[in-house]
């Protein structure tokens, strides 16, 4: 490839370019080593720049973030946490970790932070077993005055082990908009818990917090789990917070959608999650924009319960992703971060009036947040399934989702959930999103289902379109995505990216 090189050859500065050099170096070497994965990248890099990202969890983060994963803390095994390991030679991972720490409570100004999770799935799951432990094997230690779970009696220990299986999750139900671990029967948390589910008003597709209240009071459940993955207004979580007091359960915030915007503080008072739960947890990846994985925040009391994630839950931490997300919180400290968090919104706002004014039916009829979910059945009588692949065809690249009631099940669902971080991030502004939105329902005006080949009716899973009309959309899109290049600095001319 000889990117480097090439790159060179302008005699650039170094100091100036140090991220560059070592981004083309490192494509350089693995070209060498690896040539197909490198091409792999190098093709991804390309995808990533010719598409427009919708995807309402995805994002672009830093190459200082990419580059500060790529080195030898990977090789460190460093079970525990900072200054209390089960490993020796963990104090460099100690200082790396706790700054990471540090950080993350000085972002979100909170009393504890545990950076370990893999993902959010993990983050969730750590808090889950920690709130459990804490709730029953703690105070039965204490009654039984043992200090370590070792100490017990294999029946001693049986009896709290089932005890755990009777605990409740309360969360939101997946297809109107809460995660697949909050509670879902195709996850782990519907089988670690009895897990039982809110819904949304029928009519106005907003949380009944009523609802929320009598299925608390009559289910008792330990965790009340506020957050989604597909909800596009904001929860007062105020009002979650008596919910969970009034039935004595733990009050957890899955932020993992809009930590970026709590960060940037766009999310504030009754908003805040950190003002509120006993738990929060978080992806670091989407709206946050940092390095993939999780995290969590805590109150002092759960502090220690939340730390023992592994051995709890997780293996060894990652090291270097915790060095990159010491630094995506350090790129959140940054005031320019809260003008990004902010525009995000405006973005999501602009996007939603523009569709709405074109009398396409959005879930709540419009956003608060980053996301924005369009009833497709409704407006257009295609399927989410047939809409996602119409939109992958023009290179927009966005996810089908459920909506409450969906008529097409969770695999090709009625709903196509689009987000707004990723082009904020490439410095879309709200003009632009009035483009895409009309973009977006030319093309879905346009489309008409497939007939299914088996049984003649309109097909589920695709729509046929005039191909004047996919062409125009494509161009309209490559045009647009001209003017908002992606990592402008990798430059890779048709010569140096032959593999
Ligand atoms: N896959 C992420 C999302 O789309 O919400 C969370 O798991």
């Amino acid at each position: 490839m000889g990117l480097l090189k090439k790159f060179l050859e302008n005699k650039p500065s170094v100091d100036d370019n140090l991220e560059t050099i070592a981004y083309l170096a490192s494509l350089d070497n693995l070209q060498k080593k690896a040539p197909r994965i490198a091409h792999a990248i190098i093709e991804e890099i390309q995808r990533q720049r010719n598409s427009l990202k919708l995807i309402a969890s995805e994002n672009y983060s830093s190459l200082a973030v990419q580059l500060a994963m790529g080195n030898l803390l990977t090789d460190k095994y460093a079970e525990g946490h900072p200054h209390h390991r089960f490993y020796a030679g963990c104090e460099n991972i100690d200082t790396i970790e706790a700054e990471a720490v540090s950080l993350a409570k000085t972002l979100f100004e909170a009393d504890h932070a545990y950076v370990q999770p893999h993902s959010g799935a993990d983050a969730n799951l750590v808090a889950f077993w920690g709130i459990l432990i804490k709730r029953l094997e703690q105070p039965a230690l204490l009654a039984l005055e043992k200090t370590n779970v070792s100490q017990l009696s294999k029946e001693e220990y049986e009896k709290i082990r089932l005890q755990f299986s009777q605990q409740k999750l309360l969360g939101m139900a997946l297809d109107c908009g809460g995660h697949l671990t909050h509670g879902s029967r195709a996850n782990v948390s519907s089988k670690m818990f009895q897990a039982v589910s809110y819904g949304l008003d029928h009519r106005t597709h907003l949380i009944d917090y009523k609802e929320v209240r009598d299925i608390a009071r009559r289910e008792k459940p330990a965790i009340l789990l506020a957050g989604y993955s597909a909800y596009p207004r904001l929860i007062d979580f105020s009002i979650m917070r008596e919910i969970a007091d009034e039935v004595g359960a733990t009050f957890v915030v899955d932020m993992a959608h809009f930590a970026g915007l709590v960060a940037g503080k766009v999310l504030k008072g009754v908003y805040n999650p950190i003002l509120y739960a006993d738990v929060v947890t978080s992806t670091s990846h989407k709206t946050l924009r940092g390095p993939r994985g999780g995290f969590i925040l805590c109150t002092e009391a759960y502090k220690e319960f939340m730390d023992k994630g592994c051995p709890h839950v997780l293996g060894g931490p990652l090291p270097h992703v915790m060095a990159a997300k010491a630094l995506a919180f350090r790129e959140a400290l940054d005031p320019s971060f809260s003008s990004y968090a902010e525009q995000i919104v405006k973005n999501a706002k602009a996007l939603a009036q523009a569709l709405m004014a074109k009398k396409v039916h959005l879930i709540t009829n419009g956003t608060d947040n980053h996301l924005v979910l369009i009833d497709v059945q409704r407006t257009f009588g295609l399927s989410g399934r047939a809409a996602e692949n119409l939109l992958s065809s023009v290179h927009m690249t966005a996810n089908r989702n459920s909506i409450p009631q969906d008529p097409n099940g969770p695999w090709y669902c009625a709903g196509i959930r689009l987000g707004t971080a990723a082009l904020t991030t490439r410095g879309m502004k709200e003009q632009e999103m009035e483009k895409i939105a009309t973009i977006l329902y030319d093309l879905f005006k346009a489309a008409r289902p497939s007939e299914d080949p088996k049984t003649g009716k309109p097909s589920l899973a695709k729509a046929s379109i005039d191909e004047k009309v996919r062409e125009r959309a494509k161009n309209e899109i490559a045009e647009m995505l001209s003017s908002f290049p992606l990592y402008p600095e990798i430059v890779l001319s048709p010569e140096t990216i032959a593999v």
